[in-house]
């Protein structure tokens, strides 16, 4: 009947969800603050989510200002949710009110602590014995932490804060996997390669060499990193490369390479090229390098135009003032 009991307050809730319960796979650990007779940590890592007072953990009363639950994952996960099961004596009156405002944290390494949720349930008010958390983190440590002192224990002269988790289920997937049923393995392009749960994208960034929010397309020929977003080049390109990813060849007739950003030679033409892009040839009477915008040069004895590519009709023996060399030479 109690089972019974315990999915259909689960359906209630709308706990529905097909991520792995880590706890139930793995050697987790749970510690409590204080222990009170033999309701031990174990109790809310032990499967069972009955909710009866010898079912729960119970820290001590009059113990301490504080009181905690922690469960140690023994390694880092990607959480997705934490369901807590409060003490709930359903054969009387009593009630959950020690569970009012506690406070749900994970960490990485038990230092610092991040709070995932903070119950507001006033002392008129009790909190549902069945809570679900979201709680999208990665971390190896989760605890549940209150200092919350409950008038009801007034009239016993009770002091404290005083805890009493029946069981706690953390349910999420291994750093390296995703999907609602974590049967997707993150990019082994993602660093660490870890990813969120929704929808795959690299938590930490890119590999080296990689982009996009899964980190599966590969950078073009960058010297460095690349964007994460458009893949675009974050450094220099490397030596005869240009364009935002680096992927368009400069002339093969620049002197030095050539400018990341307009493809332009960084140090003008080899020499015998002219021309923007280095591609248009010196004149063959050139007697020197010719000017590397428009080709003048000064021209060897018996050339003549501005870029020194016709003879003169002496050095030619024909009435023709001037001959363009390579065109017009069949007629000399
Ligand atoms: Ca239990």
């Amino acid at each position: 009947m109690a089972t019974f009991l315990g999915i259909w307050n689960l359906l209630l809730l709308g706990v529905i969800h097909c991520y792995d319960n880590i706890c139930e796979r793995s050697s987790c650990k749970a510690t409590l603050s204080s222990v009170s007779k033999n309701l031990s940590a174990d109790k809310v890592i032990d499967g069972n989510t009955e909710q009866d007072y010898n079912s729960c953990s119970h820290t001590v009363v009059n113990g301490a200002p504080e009181a905690w639950v922690m469960v140690d994952l023994r390694k880092e996960y990607k959480l997705q949710n934490v369901v807590i099961y409060y003490r709930n004596e359903r054969d009387y009156t009593w009630r959950p009110y020690r569970f009012r405002q506690y406070s749900l944290q994970v960490s990485s390494d038990t230092l610092s602590w991040n709070e995932c949720y903070k119950d507001n349930t006033p002392d008129s008010r009790i909190p549902s014995s069945i809570q679900n958390i979201t709680c999208a983190r990665t971390a190896r440590y989760i605890r549940i932490i209150t200092n919350y002192d409950a008038p009801e224990d007034d009239q016993f002269s009770e002091r404290g804060a005083v805890l009493e988790i029946c069981e706690i289920q953390i349910f999420g997937c291994d750093s390296n996997h995703y999907g609602s049923d974590c049967s997707m393995e993150c990019s082994v392009n993602c660093k660490r390669q870890t990813c969120d749960n929704a929808k795959g994208s690299c938590t930490y960034g890119c590999n080296s060499g990689f982009y996009s929010e899964k980190c599966e397309k590969r950078c073009s020929t960058c010297l460095s990193a690349c964007n994460r977003q458009s893949g675009e080049c974050e450094g220099p390109c490397p030596n005869g490369m240009y364009g935002n990813h680096c992927n368009i060849t400069c002339s093969r007739n620049c002197e030095n390479g050539c400018s990341k950003i307009d493809g332009l030679c960084n140090s003008g033409c080899i020499d015998g090229k002219f021309g923007i892009d280095c591609l248009q040839t010196c004149g063959g009477g050139c007697s020197s390098r010719c000017d590397q915008a428009d080709g003048n040069c000064s021209c060897k004895t018996g050339w003549l135009g501005q870029n020194c590519n016709g003879k003169d009709k002496i050095v030619l023996g024909l009435n023709i003032d001037c001959l363009v060399e390579n065109t017009i030479r069949s007629l000399c």
